[in-house]
């Protein structure tokens, strides 16, 4: 590409300065990123000849998203999120580890120190007319030895798609517990079945995804956190199987290994078992987890998390 060199002289000169470059304070890993990121802007504002309105547009854009908190919200949908496990996947593959269940996106709604419980808990608080789940599994490592003492911290949407904290509706920690696996690395919980998500209609994230002919919905799934002493910590999801978006997430995180089969309970007997009144709907799924070769594996990567 031709370029007058007089201006691409100046505009080198303004992105190093603005980046910090000829300075000597500032972390200097940042500063290269910025410069880069910066000089990114400027080359896609030249090649579409932005103009004012539309940069002005983007900034103010920016300013709603922080307005409604929705800056990681837009990031699962912007793939970024989803790319950050196909880039952890890789480095998996390349170091030719063995793997366990597979990781998919912790997304934004988590909510640290939900109830703790040893093997079960009710994770429904029962103000919803819903069909009832038994969500049950096992937690062992490669060799299929049970994990006992692991903790399973579950989260999921109500029947409306919406998650208690971020929904002020619901019950404090409703549809969030953590469950202690038994000494056969089990863990069961009774809560209700799950719908899908939609982005808030009147916000920003979806007013993006519509400026780009995408929905903003995800299909009916279930959050994870798996973690246990001398494990990998491990973060997922599985979908349940049957809902219309399953391949068409708009966070990008199903899996076909992470897809559960819903099964319909009509034996009264099992149901009694459980104490539950009548049908109800099992999903089974179990989890393989790797071991650990450094302390910090075994925990979740640093994020900002709503009460941690
Ligand atoms: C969700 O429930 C979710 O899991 C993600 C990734 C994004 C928005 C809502
Ligand atoms: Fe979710």
């Amino acid at each position: 590409m031709s370029q007058n060199p007089v201006h691409q002289t100046e505009l080198d000169t303004l992105l190093a300065i603005s980046s910090g470059l000829n300075s000597t304070g500032g972390n200097d890993r940042f500063k290269n990123i910025m410069h880069q990121l910066l000089s990114d802007v400027c080359k896609t504002i030249k090649q579409f000849d932005i103009t004012d309105e539309e940069f002005w547009l983007a900034v103010n854009y920016l300013n709603e998203l922080g307005g409604r908190q929705e800056a990681a919200l837009l990031a699962a949908g912007l793939g970024l999120e989803h790319y950050l496990d196909m880039r952890a996947d890789e480095k998996e593959a390349a170091s030719g580890e063995e793997v366990g269940t597979p990781r998919t996106i912790e997304g934004p709604l988590y909510v640290a120190n939900a109830p703790l419980s040893q093997s079960f808990a009710r994770m429904d608080d029962g103000s919803e007319q819903a069909e009832t789940m038994w969500l049950q599994g096992q937690v062992t490592d490669l060799n299929g030895k049970p994990v006992a003492g692991a903790i399973v911290d579950i989260w999921h949407a109500n029947t409306l798609g919406g998650y208690s904290f971020f929904d002020q509706s619901q019950s404090e920690y409703n549809l969030r517990r953590r469950i202690l696996t038994d000494e056969q690395g089990r863990y069961a919980v009774r809560s209700i079945v799950p719908c899908g998500y939609g982005c808030p209609p009147d916000g920003p994230t979806q007013k993006l995804l519509t400026a780009l002919g995408r929905h903003g919905n995800r299909p009916a799934h279930v959050h994870f956190f798996v973690s246990a002493p001398g494990y990998k910590h491990l973060t997922t999801q599985i979908n349940l199987n049957g809902d219309e978006y399953l391949w068409d997430d708009f966070a990008f995180a199903t899996r076909a290994e992470l897809i559960a089969d819903p099964v319909k309970i009509t034996d009264s007997a099992v149901a009694k078992q459980r104490d539950i009144e009548g049908e109800h709907t099992e999903v089974n799924f179990s989890f393989t987890l790797v071991g650990a070769t450094g302390s910090e594996e075994e925990g979740r990567g640093k994020r900002a998390r709503v009460k941690e």
